[in-house]
């Protein structure tokens, strides 16, 4: 795998977090030859699966939790600020993260958080995540389509001008849109919702603990990860939401409290900011 620049993310790391991240939990190459030629054993062998994200991200969330979940053998370097660079663009022109990494892929590398569990079930059977019934299968992809063409854009524009995340497609978030526009657009998306929630609760759920049944599913991973930026308005989740999330972290451990406390910890810090600067305007 080319060494790639690791930039910083504005999140200050969780120390469990810290520890979790591939990049830092893994020895480098370097440092397991060293050890390799003062032990005389063969050098660790290197992660096939390279994963390129950015810490305070929910779609990258997803992958992260999912990939700790499902045990893989892989790496992953924080892309801060280099999603635009020469390098980044040329593997991905889309400069999309989370970015996948993996020699057997046609063109090398894969984005699209869903597009990313989807191939590495497929790859590794993991059927508990991602069944390979096709009625099954069927329930998991339109939850999944449901969200990311319906719930996660209204998360967005909810969302994301209060956490200084530039514009999501399609969204007014960040643009040079008139402010009161935005506000407007960011108020709506707040009130609109309640109805995609609901649609997850009366009929992906139903009366299971999980999308997936008895197990969480990529479907699954894909809703805690993006109910967590709600957290960023202070939306009062419904109860079953609560109960939801907090049975999600309860099944997958540190898996998700991982990189959880990665995208947590962003919203705190932005939180923080935010009040500072009303402290400073009413002084
Ligand atoms: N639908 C995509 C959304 C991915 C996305 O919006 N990624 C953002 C971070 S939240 C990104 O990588 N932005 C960096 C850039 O566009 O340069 C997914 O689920 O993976």
């Amino acid at each position: 795998m080319p060494a790639r620049k690791t930039a910083t993310s504005p999140a200050k790391p969780a120390g469990a977090a810290r520890r979790a991240s591939g990049a830092e939990a893994k020895p480098t190459a370097k440092a397991g030859a060293e050890a390799a030629e003062k032990t005389g054993s063969k050098p660790a062998k290197k992660p096939s699966l390279h994963i390129s994200m950015l810490k305070p991200s929910v779609n990258n969330m997803a992958v992260r939790v999912f990939a700790r979940a499902a045990g893989l053998d892989f790496a992953e370097t924080d892309v801060w600020g280099s999603t635009r660079s020469p390098e980044f663009l040329m593997k991905n022109p889309a400069h999309m993260t989370p970015m996948l990494e993996d020699k057997a892929l046609p063109n090398g590398c894969l984005w699209e958080s869903c597009a990313i569990m989807q191939y590495l079930s497929n790859k590794h059977g993991l059927d508990n995540f991602y069944p390979s019934s096709p009625a099954k299968r069927a329930m998991i992809d339109s939850a999944m389509f449901y969200l990311i063409g319906t719930l996660y854009p209204y998360v967005a524009r909810a969302t994301y001008p209060t956490l200084n995340f530039p514009q999501y497609a399609g969204e007014v978030g960040a643009s040079s849109a008139n402010p009161a526009r935005k506000l407007e657009a960011a108020k709506a998306a707040r009130e609109a919702l309640s109805e995609p929630l609901e649609v997850f609760r009366s009929f992906y759920l139903k009366d299971k603990p999980f999308i997936g049944g008895t197990r969480p599913s990529i479907a699954d991973i894909r809703l805690a990860a993006t109910l967590e930026f709600l957290a960023a308005i202070d939306y009062e989740l419904p109860a079953w939401a609560r109960d939801y999330m907090a049975a999600m972290e309860k099944k997958l451990g540190s898996a998700y409290s991982e990189p959880a406390a990665d995208v947590r910890g962003y919203i705190g810090y932005v939180k923080s900011q935010q009040k500072k600067g009303r402290a400073r305007k009413a002084a």
